[in-house]
């Protein structure tokens, strides 16, 4: 089947017509406009029309049954003729939710929604989208509401896909910042779908203060290892937190799962302003979770808004989440200091409750020198943001003003040139690309500057070559050109001229990934503005620098599970840390990496540098060309299926490799260790407002 593209917006304001009727404090919050808000959002910003509009319907009886009882349904389905106080009484049974004449038939479109979202997705009419809904799910069991949820949308919806689509592997990602503890009891002893929620928790002081929200459930019977929590135990978490637990602990039990199918509880009240959440991960941050997650299960990833209680923090995540569904680039990720020692002993937590199911995590805090405990701990009261005001900034208790100020939507601006081929004449390009010859006679000013940085030796071919990868990078620096691959006859000299040029400019910052082994141009270690991170199958000499990082894998590139752990362990965390301005991919010749696996890398890659990625391969590799070339146009890197296990020898390098480095780079950290760090998670209000800079 040809790739699948395009992102798709179900939605229908209908779903915005029924409101709570009475006085309850629990329930204020979840309001209508919240989804008018979203919707508008993505309009003003253009993006509904990039998206395929897809009409929602009603949710059968039988497909509301795939996750209910018949007596359960039975009961909503009277709902719409109760009176008011029968409604009131009804609530009444269920956990801070309500009823109205009207929600029954919004159920049923929400849960319609979700499943118009599943079979376009499933047949290929498109890549991925969002379905924008009212109620939210994934607090709705068996046979009760609850938590604003009347029907599992996102349950139904792994259902329905199993069932109508032969769909063997879901996993559900739930970023909402409640457990969905009702998603958890439908699939708690079902190994065909990987559930993963982070949550506010503090230590069962949160709703829904369940004992089984801990990192201890890990599933029951055949589906046990497949239920997988990550406890907040205190509020506050920020973009470090969250990235670390994609990190660490999502990504490669997900990788190793090898989902078909990726269905997202996009919840948005885990960003910062959120009346419920009270954390403090920017709206942008859903850019780079999204991005994440997008060449899981072949790019086949449906989201299902959940909640998100703060309307503007709301509108600007949805629209984070929608510009990357699109293919655009993520904003360079801001300020990350590293997770919190709370969040750290979280990891460590779920990775330590989860060993024994993952190879990915079997020698998971192997060299930890303590047991931190998470348990009958006292609730650490941290500042609570929204302690005297709410989010819409109005009057608190002692009767002053605060302005919760939001930063504008992060402006992405898509090149007008997503890909630029760099090919010897002989070469024919792919599709979609922009082509600039290697052979065509170059710029003389491309050329006076490479002999100004002392190049003016060696062959006339590979000068060329060079001279005409500088216009190129210039254009990726003015913005008019994306990322860009070329093939050049030697990488080694290529990309040393590379970083010289980059490094031209003060800003600038350069991530090396030099994968394969050759001659590693010695100028580019070892100074802060490269890091040089080499993937090699020879034992590598370790500088002991901060900014060069030897990752020697025994089989090298061939075992797929432990490069993938290299990639989300070390690689990323590094990567994201750094902040690069651009990343400058490197295959030398002979590498021998896999097409699917340098795919995945390649991809993965793009959500740095706002996707400003430069791939240098050897002249002869133009057997490589379109698959590389399809990764930086956007396509999903294909599914690697489900991983073995990596070498034991790799994963013990890699451990050992990330322990050196965590003292300077945080991002790599799995475990607390209360010596490391002065203030847990410590943090003030006012810091965390700052606007992110761009
Ligand atoms: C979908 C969702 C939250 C319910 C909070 C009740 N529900 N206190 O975010
Ligand atoms: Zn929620």
């Amino acid at each position: 089947m040809a790739q699948a593209t395009g992102t798709a917006l179900v939605y229908d304001e209908q779903m915005s017509r029924y409101k709570l009727l009475w006085l309850d404090p629990a329930c204020e919050l979840e309001v209508p406009e919240r989804l008018t808000v979203s919707y508008e959002a993505l309009v003003q910003n253009g993006l509904s029309g990039r998206c395929v509009s897809v009409p929602v319907r009603e949710a059968t009886d039988a497909e509301i049954l795939l996750a209910h009882s018949e007596e359960y349904l039975e009961a909503v389905k009277k709902t719409p003729y109760m009176s008011l106080e029968d409604l009131m009484t009804f609530t009444q049974q269920y956990g801070d939710v309500y009823f109205h004449p009207n929600i029954y038939h919004c159920a049923k479109l929400a849960i319609g929604a979700a499943l118009q979202l599943v079979d376009n997705v499933m047949t290929g009419s498109v890549r991925n989208g969002l379905a924008l809904v009212r109620p939210p799910g994934h607090h709705s069991q068996h046979s009760a509401a609850n938590g604003f949820c009347v029907f599992n949308n996102v349950a139904i919806a792994a259902q329905y896909a199993k069932k109508y689509h032969g769909v063997k592997k879901v996993l559900i990602v739930d970023w909402d910042v409640h457990h969905g503890q009702g998603v958890q009891y439908c699939f708690e002893d079902d190994p065909s779908v990987l559930y993963f929620s982070w949550h506010r928790y503090e230590h069962q002081n949160f709703w829904p203060n369940l004992k089984e929200s801990d990192h201890d459930s890990v599933g029951k019977g055949k589906g046990a290892g497949f239920n997988v929590n990550v406890p907040w135990n205190q509020v506050g978490m920020e973009n470090s937190d969250y990235l670390a637990v994609f990190f660490h602990v999502l990504l490669p039990v997900a990788y190793e799962f090898g989902p078909d199918l990726v269905l997202v509880c996009a919840g948005f009240d885990s960003a910062i302003g959120d009346p419920e959440g009270h954390m403090c991960a920017t709206p942008d941050i859903f850019a780079h979770l999204t991005h994440l997650l997008m060449n899981l299960a072949g790019g086949k990833l449906c989201a299902v808004l959940e909640g998100g209680y703060n309307l503007s923090s709301l509108a600007q995540s949805v629209c984070q989440t929608v510009l990357t569904l699109l293919g655009d680039p993520a904003p360079r990720p801001t300020e990350l200091h590293g997770p919190c020692e709370s969040a750290l002993e979280s990891i460590h937590c779920v990775r330590s409750s989860h060993k024994q199911y993952w190879s990915c995590l079997k020698h998971a805090a192997d060299m930890l020198s303590y047991e931190p405990s998470t348990k009958h701990r006292k609730v650490m009261e941290g500042a609570l943001i929204s302690q005297n005001q709410d989010e819409q900034g109005q009057k608190t208790e002692e009767g002053s003003t605060t302005e919760l100020v939001f930063p504008e939507l992060l402006q992405r601006v898509a090149p007008a040139v997503r890909t630029a081929l760099v090919l010897p004449d002989a070469v024919e390009c792919t599709d979609g690309c922009a082509h600039f010859s290697a052979k065509k006679a170059p710029d003389p000013l491309a050329l006076n500057r490479l002999s100004m940085n002392g190049k003016e030796s060696g062959d006339e071919a590979s000068l060329t070559a060079l001279a005409n990868l500088i216009p190129v990078i210039e254009k990726m620096e003015k913005n008019e050109i994306q990322n860009c691959l070329a093939l050049v006859p030697d990488v080694s000299t290529a990309a040393a001229t590379v970083v010289q040029q980059a490094n031209t400019s003060l800003t600038k910052r350069v991530l090396v990934v030099w994968v394969g082994e050759g001659p590693l141009p010695t100028q580019m270690m070892g100074d802060e503005k490269t890091l040089l991170v080499h993937l090699g199958s020879k034992e590598q000499e370790d500088l002991n620098s901060k900014y060069y990082v030897p990752i020697s894998l025994k089989k090298g590139c061939r075992d797929t599970a432990g490069l993938l752990q290299a990639l989300l362990g070390v690689l990323l965390p590094l990567g994201f840390q750094f902040n690069p301005s651009l990343v400058l991919l490197v295959r030398t010749p002979g590498g021998n990496v896999a097409t699917a696996v340098w795919q995945q890398l390649t991809c993965l890659l793009q959500g740095l540098a706002q996707g400003r990625t430069l791939v240098l391969m050897q002249e002869k590799e133009t057997s490589s060309i379109s698959a590389t070339a399809s990764c930086l146009l956007g396509n999903p890197a294909p599914s690697l299926g489900p991983l073995g296990a990596p070498m034991p020898d790799n994963v013990e390098a890699l451990e050992r490799l990330g322990h050196r480095l965590q003292a300077h780079w945080k991002l790599l950290q799995t475990t607390a260790a209360a010596s490391r760090r002065s203030a847990p998670c410590g943090y003030t209000p006012s810091s965390r407002m700052k606007p992110p800079s761009v």
